[in-house]
């Protein structure tokens, strides 16, 4: 359709003073400093792709849409501007849309732009060409889902999109491009006044100075107080600010996963290795940017050391949060940057630092943690265990803090959590609010391209499996990607057996997989590591020469347990199982 529509092009001294859909679009998105777009090409886009890239702007071609998609999703969180994911109609489109609902849950700013089918046919559902009504399908997945039709509305409909992505809580935004309209022309100077660059796209919202003094009041009344900061504290970018507020209250506090690195791991207040104690004992808590959804128990319960009650402070962008699921004695809303920064002008220069003999506690239960786990971190057991292998990791990461950690699994990834410390913001990207398999290459890819930096991805042998074909897509772009599968020969476990002896049992794979190979195939490297001091050396050679490697860290297939750390998850019956 885009081929027949480029060549109905007038005469050539006529065309030099139009300009088409393709060329806007472009435009539009390049005067918005886009400067990655994620996707799979195919009818109606792959001529779109192929000019942006000659535009200047990178496409980086995927094996698969979802995969794309997630790596725009990062792309987003990772640099506070929408990741552009590009898909093809129906099938492409639906393949792009986990991706698209997952940074709408986790709240990275990302749009979807999907091709789509003759808007005549789809509607009167004569059966086109991937036939969809995408618009429609999207909406409840998104922020917000926008549909342009003509190519003097690219120029709006686009910062339509962006705006509506990094604005007040980030998401994800859908926009659909019939196919049509990438070939429709208008003449070139209307065109580029047509084109709206977004000035300010993700206002400061300020918070009121009553709800920060109601805050500070509820703060400095406490005796146990906690900071626990989630992924939007890391998303805001408000670093230094943040890292002032937790030194000056002399708080203890807990980052969830992917808020790791706003403050190192190993800084004195942090009480990461402690979180039990914490969240058990503190009576108030101060909750930036994390929500108080199942990852935090939702507030309330056994693990929050019911019967007694807490205060809760809460700042997030969105007032909606508030009260969700317990009372917020203290809602700050507003973005954590001007938040964060309000809250310090407002304590001024004498204010007290917390309670000592709770830091002090604190402080003790997590050394005896970390003192605990030392031990058993240094193991050098063949096979591998978790623990001696992500010891070893945990080195590495010390020794090369810039790196980025990409993780997924369930084992592999709640352990991987617990024992590597984080020393700089955003450098630990995982599953997030849904806990989904999948993202890992996708992760990695976006994190390279987005930042540079070296990448070491750490994924169980089933998350790998997700998004695996990408392998092929880091060594066609020469990525500086490492990836260690923890391979236990299946979900969970690799021991499970199917007592009819029939078929394998559900959660395993075949026994002794080489992952490794897989990498070979493409050019990359592959390593086969069985100590951790075979998987350090594998590692610090990648991290090194930053080439593609693929290392399968042959992990003891009795060592994980059911459902990593969230076991309890799995529901029961009464009845015996059969
Ligand atoms: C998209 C998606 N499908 C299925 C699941 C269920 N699930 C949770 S963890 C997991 C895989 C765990 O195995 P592995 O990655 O090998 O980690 P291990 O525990 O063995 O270290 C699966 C399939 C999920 N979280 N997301
Ligand atoms: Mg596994």
């Amino acid at each position: 359709m885009a081929d027949a529509a480029l060549k109905e092009k007038p005469a050539v001294e006529a065309e030099q003073n139009l300009t088409d859909g393709f060329n806007l679009i472009i435009d539009a998105l390049k005067l918005n400093g886009v400067t990655a777009i994620y996707g799979v090409p195919g009818i109606p886009i792959t001529d779109f792709g192929r000019m942006a890239q000659a535009s200047d702007i990178r496409v980086l071609s995927f094996r698969h849409e979802q995969n794309a998609g997630y790596a725009a999703a990062i792309a987003g969180f990772l640099t506070k501007k929408p990741g552009i994911c590009l898909t093809v109609s129906a099938p492409g489109f639906l393949n792009g849309l986990t991706a698209l609902a997952h940074a709408t849950t986790n709240c990275f700013p990302m749009i979807l732009i999907s091709g789509s089918s003759e808007r005549e046919i789809v509607d009167l559902q004569q059966g086109d060409y991937e036939e969809m009504d995408q618009l429609a399908i999207a909406k409840p997945l998104c922020k917000a889902a926008y549909r342009i039709l003509h190519a003097q509305d690219i120029g709006i409909g686009i910062a339509r999109a962006i705006r509506a992505a990094v604005s007040g809580r980030p998401g994800g935004v859908y926009l659909d491009l019939p196919a049509k309209l990438f070939g429709q022309v208008m003449d070139a100077e209307e065109g580029k006044k047509s084109l709206v660059k977004v000035i300010d796209a993700a206002p400061a919202q300020i918070p009121a100075a009553d709800a920060v003094k109601r805050a500070l009041e509820v703060l400095k009344s406490a005796k146990r107080p906690l900071i626990i900061l989630g992924k939007g504290a890391a998303y805001a970018q408000a670093d230094d600010a943040i890292r002032s507020l937790v030194e000056k209250t002399g708080v203890p506090f807990l980052p969830m996963s992917m808020a790791k690195g706003i403050l190192p791991d190993t800084h004195p207040q942090c009480a990461g290795a402690a979180r039990s104690t914490v969240l058990k004992d503190s009576d108030v808590v101060m909750v930036i940017g994390a929500r108080l959804n199942w990852l935090l128990s939702h507030g309330k319960g056994k693990a929050w050391g019911e019967p007694h009650s807490k205060k809760f402070i809460q700042i997030d962008i969105e007032p909606k949060e508030m009260d969700s699921n317990v009372e917020i004695v203290a809602p700050v809303v507003g973005d954590i940057g001007s938040c964060v920064s309000a809250l310090l002008d407002a304590m001024g220069s004498g204010w007290p630092k917390g309670p000592s003999d709770w830091a002090g506690a604190v402080s003790k239960k997590r050394e005896e943690n970390v003192a605990k786990m030392a031990p058993r971190l240094m193991n050098n057991n063949v096979p591998m265990d978790y623990h001696g292998a992500l010891g070893v990791l945990r080195t590495i990461v010390k020794e090369r803090p810039d790196a980025i950690l990409v993780n997924e699994g369930a084992n592999t990834l709640d352990l991987a959590r617990g024992i590597i410390d984080v020393y700089q913001p955003r450098k630990r990207l995982d599953v997030g609010t849904w806990g989904v398999m999948g993202i890992g290459q996708g992760y990695a890819i976006a994190a390279a391209i987005e930042t540079g930096k070296p990448v070491l991805a750490i994924e169980g042998d089933s998350a790998f499996g997700f998004s695996g074909m990408e392998v092929e897509t880091i060594c066609r772009y020469h990525l500086p990607v490492c990836i260690v599968i923890f391979n236990n020969d299946g979900i969970y476990r690799g021991t499970d057996v199917n007592p009819l002896g029939t078929d394998p049992a559900t959660t395993v794979f075949v026994k002794g997989s080489r992952y490794d190979k897989i990498i070979e195939a493409f050019g990359g490297v592959g390593v086969n590591a069985t100590s951790p001091d075979e998987l350090k050396r594998a590692v610090n050679a990648a991290m090194d020469s930053r080439k593609p490697t693929l290392i399968n860290a042959v992990i003891d297939p009795a060592a994980g347990s059911e459902s990593g750390r969230i076991g309890s998850l799995n529901p029961q019956s009464k009845l015996k199982k059969k």
